[in-house]
């Protein structure tokens, strides 16, 4: 098989990658470990940019999106008992788009099918070679039969785990790495959302967060010890949890019910620079992870993919590798300041034990101030809603 751009993974980057090149009349394929089902059973991020919803627009896979999804305008951060609401039409200017990453995951895919684009879905041992050569190449079985893909150029999609960063030479890349000392904890369950915009909750026995995905579809979560398991938590203490750790009034308001997905997330910073490697470039959770709180992980990979994108349409419609040659850089530009902003959000959000009071103090006055300051609050605003690409 022979494609000019071969994409290791079916993630939100891979996907938006492949349409962005079809469009430019490039040709990919996309080489997937798992399922179609599997990919679209994994619960993740909630909340688009307004620049990733144009992304979208842009490939023609937003109907849907549009349709269903929810602009918010605002969303809350809630200490010592009360909610102080961050307006981002009026600090930002920009609003946010609620809608599940499972779903724009599916829209995605689907617009792929009815496209005829190729996706190699269940490919076992997926390896690449020669990505520092004129000749890259792709290998995977299927079924247990062998293949190779020969390609112009390799995009790393993988995610976190994948075997595009495992294939670098040693000393090639470096990384950059913070792992906090909580995880996440977050139930799915059919009851309408306790609140219309996003509740933010810093509480001395740990973080909370209120998210949605439609009406009658609620997503929490409350910072939990490491050494848990789902096993750890019923429904009953999860919302008992919940519930403490929020206003007294949101409290009283929140709607009960069975969890239908409960899981437990680590929180991670992580960046492997550079994203080029002669021909293999990486884009999304294969070259960097953000915290959740600062809901940019999906986000960032639509930025990565729309450089990488214009980046190989320049290659190959203006014969220029000016782009190619500028990708990593001007990608990690935008990456670090995430990053940033995500470390930020959830050192102010979550309880550090090993900060002890005095860290305490520092969070609470910070919050008293973001809220006292209309350029403090500005600077959360703007980063909410996307950095400028
Ligand atoms: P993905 O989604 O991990 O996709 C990578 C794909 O590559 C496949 N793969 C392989 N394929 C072939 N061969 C191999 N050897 C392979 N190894 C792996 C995998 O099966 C998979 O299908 O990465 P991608 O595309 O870069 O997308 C990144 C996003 O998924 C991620 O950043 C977000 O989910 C992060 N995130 C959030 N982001 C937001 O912007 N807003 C949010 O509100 C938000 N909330 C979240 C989140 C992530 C969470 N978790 C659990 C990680 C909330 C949570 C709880
Ligand atoms: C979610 O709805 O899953 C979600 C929303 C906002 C975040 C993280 C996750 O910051």
């Amino acid at each position: 098989m022979r494609t000019q751009v071969a994409i290791i993974g079916s993630g939100p980057s891979g996907l938006l990658l492949s349409l962005m090149l079809a469009k430019a009349g490039i040709d990919a394929i996309i080489v997937e470990r798992k399922s179609r089902d599997y990919v679209l059973s994994r619960i993740r991020a909630g909340v688009l940019e307004r620049g990733s919803v144009g992304f979208f627009d842009s490939v023609g896979v937003s109907d849907r999106l549009h349709a269903e999804g929810y602009v918010h305008e605002g969303f809350a951060l809630s200490f010592n008992g009360h909610k102080h609401r961050v307006d981002l039409q009026k600090y930002a200017g920009k609003t946010v788009t609620v809608y599940g990453q499972t779903e724009i995951t599916r829209d995605m895919m689907d617009a792929r099918l009815e496209r005829g684009l190729t996706t190699i879905y269940e490919a076992d041992d997926v390896a690449i070679h020669d990505f520092d050569t004129a000749n890259p190449s792709v290998t995977y079985k299927k079924d247990g039969v062998a293949h190779t893909i020969n390609c112009d150029f390799i995009a790393g999609c993988d995610g976190f785990h994948g075997v595009c960063r495992e294939s670098l030479p040693a000393g090639s890349y470096e990384t950059f790495e913070r792992i906090y000392p909580f995880g996440w904890l977050g139930i799915l369950s059919r009851t309408p959302p306790v609140d219309h915009e996003l509740i933010y909750a810093n509480h001395q026995d740990g973080f909370a967060l209120c998210s949605m995905r439609s009406a009658n579809l609620s997503r929490y979560y409350v910072q939990c010890p490491l050494t848990d398991t789902v096993n750890d938590w019923s429904d009953n203490r999860f919302w008992d949890t919940l519930r403490a750790r929020l206003p007294a009034e949101t409290a009283e308001s929140l709607i009960t019910g069975p969890s239908i997905e409960k899981s437990i997330a680590p929180l991670r910073s992580f960046v492997a620079e550079p994203l080029r490697f002669g021909r293999l470039f990486m884009a999304g959770d294969a070259a960097h992870i953000v915290p959740p709180t600062g809901a940019k992980g999906l986000n960032l990979a639509t930025g990565d993919v729309y450089y990488l994108s214009q980046a190989l349409i320049g290659y190959y419609v203006d014969k220029s590798e000016k782009a190619l040659d500028t990708y990593s850089n001007k990608a990690l530009a935008r990456i670090w300041k995430a990053e940033r902003f995500s470390w930020y959000l959830t050192n102010l959000m979550h309880t550090f034990p090993e900060n002890g009071a005095f860290g305490r103090k520092m969070q609470l006055a910070e919050l008293g101030y973001v809220f006292s300051s209309d350029a403090a609050v500005t600077s959360i605003a703007e980063n909410y809603v996307g950095l400028p690409y």
